[in-house]
């Protein structure tokens, strides 16, 4: 997401870089660049016009101070301004109420609505440790009422069943009945979308709001769809008392329009931001966070998150052992290595949220999912034996394994000149200076 934006920024401050002071003249040009990269991005009019006025104002005659640079200067400004457009702050959930509390789901047809109820689902029993129920009114398509149930499964939330004979505001109040005796805390309902808003859908959406009084109605925009979805939005809240936005496929959109307009255009914050079709991609919205990414500073803070939720502890305190004594790293470490990477939302989503990684050009292009899909073939395709003694790796094992794991001898070699390589590295980090590195890593991180 905001990738392009991200390069135009990024550019227009290295032109800035080597003047002494921001003056009406040298900003001008750089207000222009701001400009362009927005009108492409896909951010709507009124809100470029409010962006372009707030940073001409703030950015003339500020005194490019101590070892300030003029383009750090700017930037300063650029990123005040995308916080103040995004929302400022992170809107948490409010769950403040007699339990359960009731979230109301609602969208266009095929924005993301019931893979969206499963990841926050999902989301709140692990992160605010919730229980949750999630309930479907969709009685048009009865696909639709499987796939939530399907979903409900995996994330293993409570379920409530409901058929497409039924009428959804008893299934709404039905699944809430349920949920107050069972004592769940949270309690989700899904429904039907359509194609565009017409009269009907939203009577539907309103009379299930007015029998259900939701302390959270949340509506669901496909960010891909860009101005599309902030109109729709926008006559979505004239219609309903929304409390917040979720904003699916960032990971698809490139512009990130639809994010920067979103706020200023309905009045309602982005809670949340789904950035995969897996069911763990879902991120809390934080304006600053995101401000960063665009600005090519990375998102450090998401990252340590992420990597704190995701990885196996177990299986990193072992990794960490064979790293502080900087031997016995075999190509099974290597295998967790890869999957623990993997499980991080892929390795595309990892990638995104590190700093300057603009400038990684073709080696960055390497690092890719499906590499390391075919990586962990391979090395499943080894006998125990030959995974931890990768030396015995000869010519004829070679060609069982590239049979076994539909690969080619070079493949194999390669993953193991690439193995070696990793391996070389952690016995270069054995040692004090590894256990020094993990306690530095440490005082960052908390
Ligand atoms: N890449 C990506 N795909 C997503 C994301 N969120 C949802 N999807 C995909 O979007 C498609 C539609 O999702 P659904 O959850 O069925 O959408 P819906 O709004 O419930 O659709 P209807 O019930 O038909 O109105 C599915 O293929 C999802 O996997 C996301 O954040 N990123
Ligand atoms: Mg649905």
């Amino acid at each position: 997401m905001f990738n392009n934006l991200s390069e135009r920024f990024v550019a227009t401050v290295k032109n800035l870089t080597g003047r002494g002071r921001l003056t009406e003249a040298n900003i001008k040009e750089s207000l222009r660049e701001v400009r362009t990269a927005l009108l492409e991005a896909d951010v709507a009019l009124p809100v470029i016009k409010v962006f372009i006025d707030d940073i001409q104002a703030k950015a003339i005659g500020k005194e490019v101070i101590g070892s300030l640079r003029p383009g750090d200067a700017f930037i300063q400004v650029v990123n005040d301004e995308l916080i103040k457009v995004l929302g400022e702050s992170n809107q948490v959930l409010n769950l403040r109420v007699e339990p359960p509390a009731i979230i109301l789901v609602v969208g266009l047809q095929g924005s993301g609505k019931t893979t969206t109820i499963a990841k926050l689902a999902r989301w709140l029993k692990e992160t605010e440790k919730k229980s949750v129920m999630v309930a479907s009114a969709d009685v048009y398509r009865p696909a639709a009422i499987k796939q939530l149930e399907t979903l409900a499964e995996q994330v293993a939330v409570n379920y409530f069943p409901s058929t497409p004979e039924q009428n959804p505001v008893d299934i709404a109040k039905a699944a809430i009945a349920k949920a107050k005796l069972q004592f769940n805390d949270v309690v989700i309902i899904d429904t039907a979308g359509r194609l565009h808003i017409d009269q009907q859908m939203m009577l539907e959406a309103k009379e299930i709001h007015n029998a259900i009084n939701p302390i959270e109605t949340l509506l669901v925009v496909d960010s891909m769809m860009g101005q599309d979805a902030v109109n729709a939005a926008k006559a979505f809240a004239q219609g309903l008392p929304l409390t917040g936005i979720i904003l699916t496929k960032a990971d698809g959109d490139a512009r990130g329009g639809a994010a920067l307009s979103m706020r200023v255009v309905t009045g309602k914050p982005i809670k949340f931001i789904g950035v995969g079709e897996k069911i763990d991609a879902l991120e809390p919205f934080y304006p600053d966070r995101i401000a960063s990414r665009i600005l090519g500073k990375g998102d450090i803070l998401t990252l340590v998150e992420d990597v704190k939720r995701k990885i196996d502890e177990k299986k990193a305190k072992k990794l960490a052992d064979k790293f502080q004594k900087g031997k016995g790293f075999d190509l099974e470490d290597f295998r967790d290595q890869l999957q623990q990477m993997r499980n991080m939302g892929g390795v595309a989503g990892l990638v995104s949220k590190l700093p300057g990684i603009g400038n990684l050009g073709q080696a960055g292009k390497m690092i890719n999912d499906q590499n390391f899909v075919k990586m962990e073939a391979i090395i499943n395709s080894m006998t125990p034996r030959e995974r931890h003694f990768p030396a015995l790796i000869k010519g004829s094992h070679k060609q069982r394994i590239a049979r076994g794991s539909g690969t080619e001898v070079q493949d194999i070699n390669r993953l193991l000149k690439q193995f070696m390589q990793v391996q070389k590295m952690m016995q270069r980090f054995k040692g004090p200076k590894m256990a020094e590195m993990m306690k530095r890593l440490q005082g960052n991180i908390s």
